[in-house]
């Protein structure tokens, strides 16, 4: 099979699960290591956020594959998901927000694994800046909240990237642009709770961010206070109050629910690092990986929110 009727494949079957993507010639990576790294140096990028999140934004390519022509980029639209727990008698409502939700990746890899298996061609997972790829490929644009909208589906859309050897057939590469309904719109900045979007720059301010707060195992500053806690994990103000967002914004699924004695176990958890056994068990029904030692002591943040 040639690359273009692979990148066409991909394209259609992914598409058939409601899945977008893009192909980006490789060449493009260049442009975004050289901003990345310029970020790094000059601090635009803040030296904790740089050492938490993306000392593996390496930029290193995978040795099975040569060379690399591509990137695939991927964006799936997923619901955030609700977890309810059960304290005096009321339920309590733990929502993680949708691009926590890893189960969409093993699908996708699933579908390009289908793809390519009777052709010479692979790809890799790829650890990059994902809402710098997908804006300047043309699959999304940047709200004022720094979030990237993927054109007709919002915000709502965990990313994922894949190193391939499949030439891109296309090549639309852009500045990266706001959204025009983001020009008279300040609402996002306005409910932001700790002001991690301000007038004084585009680029969040990543080290105040609420979620850069509730996804570490450090302590929570005071100035962070009570009532500003809404998820078991991460933060949807900026994206929930997001007029762009109007059509996604209230769809939740509900994962799971934990009776009194298992919420109350759940509560009792000390430590933000390692689990029990017990509590892996129990947690494990949520189906998440991603931060789960962390839902003990975000759970009692939202359960001691003042009403
Ligand atoms: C580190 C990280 C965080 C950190 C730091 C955030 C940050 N901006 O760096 C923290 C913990 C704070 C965080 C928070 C959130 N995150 Co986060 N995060 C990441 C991660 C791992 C890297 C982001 C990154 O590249 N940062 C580097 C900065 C420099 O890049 P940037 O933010 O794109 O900034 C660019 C723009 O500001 C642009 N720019 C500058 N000036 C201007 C001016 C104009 C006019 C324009 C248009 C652009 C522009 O230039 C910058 C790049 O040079 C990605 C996953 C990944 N591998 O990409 C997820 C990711 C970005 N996070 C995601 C999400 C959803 C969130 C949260 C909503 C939390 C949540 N899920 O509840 C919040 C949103 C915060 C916000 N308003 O931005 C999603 C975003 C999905 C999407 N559709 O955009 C991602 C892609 C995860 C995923 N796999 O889906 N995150």
């Amino acid at each position: 099979m040639n690359s273009s009727s692979m990148t066409e494949l991909i394209s259609r079957r992914l598409g058939a699960f409601g899945l977008k993507c893009r192909f980006i010639p490789y060449g493009r990576i260049a442009e975004i290591r050289e901003e990345f790294e310029r970020k790094v140096a000059d601090g635009s990028i803040d030296a904790e956020v740089y050492s938490r999140y993306l000392t593996d934004m390496n930029f290193n390519l995978p040795a099975d594959i040569s060379p690399v022509r591509s990137v695939i980029l991927v964006a799936a639209l997923q619901p955030k998901r609700e977890i309810l727990f059960t304290v005096d008698g009321h339920k309590v409502s733990g929502i993680i927000p949708s691009t926590y939700d890893h189960e969409v990746d093993s699908m996708v890899m699933r579908i390009m694994h289908e793809a390519v298996s009777h052709s010479p061609f692979k790809f890799a997972r790829a650890r990059l800046p994902l809402k710098l790829l997908a804006t300047r490929s043309g699959l999304a644009r940047y709200g004022r909240n720094n979030v990237a909208y993927v054109d007709g589906a919002g915000s709502f859309c965990r990313l994922m990237a894949f190193y391939s050897d499949i030439p891109a057939t296309d090549d639309v590469w852009r500045e990266p642009q706001m959204l025009d309904q983001c020009i008279d719109c300040n609402a996002c900045a306005k409910r932001c709770p700790t002001g991690a979007i301000n007038g004084d720059r585009f680029q969040v301010h990543a080290e105040r961010c609420l979620s850069f707060f509730n996804e570490s195992a450090e302590p929570i500053p005071d100035w962070v206070t009570p009532d500003m806690h809404h998820c078991l994990i991460g933060c949807t103000r900026c994206t929930d109050c997001c007029p762009a967002n109007k059509d996604t914004r209230a769809w939740v699924s509900t994962r799971c629910e934990f009776s009194r004695e298992e919420t109350a176990v759940i509560l009792g958890a000390a430590s933000t690092t390692t689990l029990t056994p017990e509590l892996e068990l129990l947690l494990k029904r949520s189906n998440f990986e991603e931060g789960r030692e962390l839902f003990p002591r975000n759970l009692r943040l939202l359960v001691d929110r003042p009403a």
